[in-house]
């Protein structure tokens, strides 16, 4: 597949052979544009950042490194090459050629399921907006840029497929898209996360460990559709979603090694103490990872779902990595729910496995954000301390699924509402904590230079040294 970079919208999909669609979307940037400089990074756009561009999906060179300005960045639509003779994975259809274009019954579904995809991607910038006022450094002045540029392709990834497949509603959509705001009263986005504001950087760190992560699970399901322009266009996202989330990793453990530091600095663990050396207390960290861990839960819906169970038997959102399963089909098989059971316990409940898979993949995610942990964990281990950041029950603050609203203590414990009232400051970021957090929140854009509240990163991007000029601020 040819990449045309040099046109107006970047693009691997000849879309200059489609007129109508390319003065669709030629209509569609100016939108965006617009969008971008009314609710994207605030103040920086004149800034040069140095940024990764994606130009092609080759896997040796997809994507050069320099400076940009963000709203000159080259958003362009990538898809990953087509398979040959690819095939549905899974559900009733399982085995028979893969779709090119959208079938006629599974039209509004899909149709929902992008906008959904396509609405976080918007709402994550929104979110972040006013953070590089406060950037701890110009390295993460500069992720932080990355990832809102990358979102805004991801947007663009979602939009294609609108206007490219789903005529006058998919380009309605693609209007609406820029319509709804993060947190808006009237018009709020779609998912719940999506509508928490993001004012300081231990959020934003959390946010794209956790959060960003439940876009890794949503993207590998959608990588499995039968729909394959948008299997094509995930598996490309994921490229550079992979970024996103070394971002909240690192950024958490940087947090945590300078609290460290400052322990030991100090001969004591004690948060008081912690803060008034002006580093993070532990506690605090443990009170937004439970904040962000719980929200993101929610975003992979009903712990049982006839909607994921008609995604599943249609072939439009498969498990990720669905080839490691050995049943493709799934319908003889149940899953084993633990449900309130009303009295303050839990009961199990068999239901058929395709209703169950927003819970399956909610517990690989769940596997692969201990991982994280595992390596926090050691900084502690490796340093002397007992403290241990543990990840609180699924059970735990939810407001989707089976649990939604029913009080339980960080084991999952189910608890009287006062309880939950009277203990709550131990376990989620009080307005103490978050006045706290802000006040650490001024921005160093001295080259070379870093907040005191967090260590610098291990190395450079792309092979630069850590002091490099990532943003040159006009
Ligand atoms: N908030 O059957 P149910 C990312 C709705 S993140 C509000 O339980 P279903 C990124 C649900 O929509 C990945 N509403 O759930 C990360 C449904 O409404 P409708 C984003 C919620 O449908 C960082 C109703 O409740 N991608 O990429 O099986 C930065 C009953 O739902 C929530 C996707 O989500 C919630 N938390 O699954 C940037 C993939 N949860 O349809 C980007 C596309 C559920 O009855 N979306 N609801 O009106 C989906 O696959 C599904 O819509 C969901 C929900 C997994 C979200």
């Amino acid at each position: 597949m040819e990449s045309n970079y040099q046109d107006r919208i970047p693009n691997n999909v000849d879309l200059g052979s489609n007129r109508t669609l390319q003065r669709a979307l030629e209509h569609w940037q100016p939108e965006f544009l617009n969008w971008w400089h009314g609710l994207g990074p605030s103040d920086f756009n004149a800034s040069e950042v140095y940024l990764r561009t994606a130009i092609s999906v080759d896997t040796k060179g997809w994507a050069t490194f320099g400076y940009v300005k963000m709203p000159e960045y080259r958003w362009g639509i990538f898809l990953a090459e087509p398979g040959t003779d690819r095939r549905i994975g899974f559900g009733d259809n399982y085995g028979q050629p893969v779709w090119q274009q959208v079938p006629g019954e599974h039209r509004s579904t899909l149709r929902r399921l992008i906008v959904t995809q396509g609405d976080t991607e918007p709402a994550s910038v929104e979110q972040q907006r006013l953070l590089g006022h406060t950037a701890p450094s110009l390295y993460d002045l500069r992720n932080l840029f990355q990832v809102n540029v990358e979102e805004g392709r991801h947007l663009w990834a979602m939009v294609y497929l609108l206007h490219a497949y789903f005529g006058r509603d998919g380009r309605e959509e693609a209007e609406e898209l820029l319509e709804r705001h993060s947190g808006d009263a009237d018009k709020p986005r779609i998912l719940s996360t999506f509508n928490e504001p993001i004012s300081d950087w231990l959020s934003f760190y959390m946010f794209t460990y956790f959060t960003d992560r439940d876009g890794k699970f949503q993207l590998k399901s959608l990588a499995e559709s039968s729909f394959d322009p948008l299997s094509r266009t995930c598996q490309f996202m994921l490229t550079e979603e992979a970024h996103h989330m070394f971002v909240g990793d690192t950024g958490i453990g940087r947090v945590i090694k300078r609290t460290i530091e400052v322990m030991k600095e100090l001969g004591t663990d004690d948060p008081e103490a912690v803060r008034k050396a002006g580093a993070v207390d532990l506690p605090t960290v443990q009170r937004y990872l439970n904040f962000w861990f719980s929200s993101s839960l929610d975003l992979f819906g009903g712990d049982s779902s006839s909607n994921a169970a008609s995604y599943f038997a249609n072939g439009l959102k498969g498990r990720p990595d669905e080839e490691r399963y050995e049943d493709h089909v799934a319908t003889g098989q149940s899953y084993t729910l633990e449900l309130p059971n009303g009295k303050g316990g839990a009961k199990r409940e068999e239901i058929p496995m395709r209703n169950a898979m927003n819970e399956v993949v909610r517990e690989s995610y769940v596997r692969d954000c201990e991982k994280g942990l595992a390596r926090w964990n050691r900084l502690l281990e490796e340093a002397g301390y007992p403290h241990r950041m543990m990840l609180p029950s699924t059970r735990f603050r939810r407001t989707v699924g089976s649990w939604a609203n029913i009080p339980t203590d960080l084991n999952g414990k189910p608890i009287g509402a006062e309880e939950f009232a009277a203990r709550e400051t131990e376990w989620l970021p009080t307005e103490n904590d978050r006045a706290y957090v802000r006040s650490l929140m001024h921005g160093v854009f001295e080259r070379g230079k870093m907040a005191g509240w967090i260590a610098p990163p291990e190395r450079g991007i792309n092979t630069q040294p850590r002091d490099f000029e990532y943003v040159k601020l006009p």
